[in-house]
């Protein structure tokens, strides 16, 4: 058998000391309400998780749970399947926190990113009039090792 294979307590064939990077987006898309606005939702906001090339993540990614801000009813919404995103209607900008939870395959179980929230460009203000049909988007894509939140090395390796 070739040195670099070897099989996991499941009986497995896994690479020794090989590692599958995976980057993934996590990123928000916010319209304002416009006149439909209410002060408890002036905005309708979607987060995401996503391949940068929209493949399907199902292989990798079993389920991922989106924590909200306490003000939202029951703020811990799980995705089990693709899309994995939530959809809601909401005030105010905060940070979001993303567990991803792994298929058995990948060896590693969860990985936690963190996404702000924005519904409003830079330099506007809450309250501002914004064009109900025009987004406000932000995705997290940086690769870099200086902010790896969207960024995952599996590592095989013997357990
Ligand atoms: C802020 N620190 O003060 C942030 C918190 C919270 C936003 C923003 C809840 C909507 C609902 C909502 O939008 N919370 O009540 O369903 O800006």
């Amino acid at each position: 058998m070739d040195d670099q294979v070897f099989i996991d307590a499941s009986g497995t064939r896994r690479l020794k000391d090989k590692e599958l990077v995976v980057p993934i987006i996590v990123g928000t898309v916010a319209f304002s309400l416009g006149k439909k606005a209410s002060e408890s939702s002036s905005h309708r906001w979607t987060v995401y998780l996503r391949s940068p090339n929209n493949e399907d993540l199902s292989y990798l990614v079993s389920q991922v749970r989106f924590d909200l801000h306490q003000t939202f009813q029951n703020p811990q919404r799980v995705v089990e399947s693709q899309p994995f995103e939530v959809t809601e209607h909401g005030w105010g900008e905060f940070d979001i926190i993303v567990h991803v939870y792994f298929t058995l395959d990948s060896g590693v179980r969860e990985a936690i990113l963190y996404h702000k929230l924005r519904l409003y460009e830079d330099g506007e203000q809450p309250g501002c009039k914004q064009d109900p049909k025009k987004p406000v988007v932000t995705e997290t894509t940086s690769i870099s090792s200086e902010s790896p939140v969207n960024l995952f090395i599996l590592q095989a390796r013997p357990q």
